[in-house]
């Protein structure tokens, strides 16, 4: 028979029973434990992070003096592309989900009002590169292992420099010439 919950709403806590039990597991170890039984076999949580910045150059890389943009919307997906967790860059701009079930993820950043992504994949370093799909801000599907804490997973987002000029200065430019040019003729 189908049931609908039309209570609480929270996908993140309903979508994924086997999640559910792997936290159960936890709450019954002794404080110090960090190991957890799941599917049958041990695995320590994992971590997830940890940096958005402003590409102020716009070139793809962190570089020295671009500084962290804070209170960027960073949202946590499972393997299947269910929002699991969410949450906000602090002031540095950095983010970190922690105590994760090992498995596949996707980091998904919400862009700024006014920015646009920087170019992903830039350079050889994947901890000083962007992370984030031009258009729809996410990684794509990464792989945690047991234990692993990876900070690799950045986002640079930049002012294009298209909007800079303001459209009403153009159009008074633009008049301003055609003036110009009529009374040359
Ligand atoms: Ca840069
Ligand atoms: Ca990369
Ligand atoms: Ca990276
Ligand atoms: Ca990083």
């Amino acid at each position: 028979m189908l049931h609908i919950d039309r209570q609480g709403g929270d996908d993140a806590l309903d979508s994924d029973a086997d999640t559910t039990t792997g936290q159960t597991a936890l709450t019954t170890l002794t404080s110090g434990e960090n190991d957890v039984t799941w599917d049958g076999g041990l695995f320590d949580y994992a971590s997830l992070g940890d940096y958005v910045w402003e590409d102020l150059n716009a070139d793809g890389i962190q570089d020295v003096g671009e500084p962290g943009l804070a209170n960027v919307t960073v949202n946590l997906l499972d393997g299947s592309g269910n929002v699991v967790d969410s949450t906000l860059t602090d002031g540095l701009g950095n983010y970190l989900f922690s105590d994760l079930i090992p498995g596949q993820y996707e980091v998904e950043f919400e862009l700024l009002t006014g920015y646009v992504f920087s170019p992903l994949n830039i350079g050889g370093d994947p901890l000083l590169d962007s992370d984030a799909n031009l258009l729809t801000g996410r990684t794509g599907l990464l792989t945690l292992a047991s234990g692993q804490i990876d900070l690799s997973w950045d986002a640079g987002m930049t002012v294009p420099a298209a909007a800079i000029p303001e459209p009403a200065t153009l159009g008074l430019l633009g008049a301003a010439l055609l003036a110009l040019r009529k009374r040359r003729r």
